[in-house]
């Protein structure tokens, strides 16, 4: 797997949740900007296994030449038990793009860990993983993997950048920035 994304942000980490876990006015404009379009979500709902878990689906416009312009996608969210309100969060999720070339063959994993670090601080970690359900021929899953990888990288680099014009606006005039 890669770590795309690793910093302290000012901005607390229940506050880092609710932007990128819930239905933030931040992820409605950020899905905006990315041409996602559609998208549909359920509620966190408790598991028997103590986590919470969420569906959405959505559309996702590509910019890469070897897929089509669009593809539906499905995304399940897993709160893990073990996270803290306020805490500590970790999410894992898992992508489905129903419409790309092989899309039978894999699926994307990441996991988004929460950490705070003060009050009004928190870690942002971001792991994505390239899964496979069944194993291509090698030129194949090196073709996948590859491009996978760079059209995560160009999406986290992007909310990377969204998440640091956030903390900007929540801090100006804060007076504890
Ligand atoms: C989520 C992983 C792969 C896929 C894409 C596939 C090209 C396949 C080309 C052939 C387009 C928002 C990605 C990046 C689309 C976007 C997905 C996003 C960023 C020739 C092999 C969508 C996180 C996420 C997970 C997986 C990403 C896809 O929140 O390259």
């Amino acid at each position: 797997g890669r770590l795309f994304v690793n910093r302290v942000f000012h901005i607390s980490a229940e506050m880092m949740f609710d932007l990128l876990f819930t239905d933030s006015s931040f992820m409605r404009r950020f899905m905006d900007i990315r041409k996602i379009i559609g998208a549909s979500s359920t509620s966190w709902q408790r598991e028997a296994s103590g986590g919470m878990k969420r569906t959405l689906n959505y559309t996702i416009t590509i910019n890469n030449p070897l897929a089509g312009k669009f593809s539906t996608a499905t995304e399940t969210q897993t709160l893990y038990k073990e996270s803290r309100e306020g805490q500590y969060y970790m999410i894992d999720s898992e992508v489905y793009t129903h419409d790309v070339p092989y899309h039978d063959y894999f699926y994307t994993q990441n996991r988004y860990c929460i950490i705070r670090s003060s009050k009004h601080k928190c870690r942002l970690r971001i792991y994505t993983d390239v899964k496979y359900k069944k194993q291509p021929w090698g030129l194949v899953k090196s073709f996948i993997t590859k491009n996978s990888w760079s059209g995560l990288e160009d999406y986290f680099r992007h909310l990377e950048a969204e998440l640091l014009e956030e903390e900007a606006e929540l801090t100006q005039g804060s007076g504890d920035a």
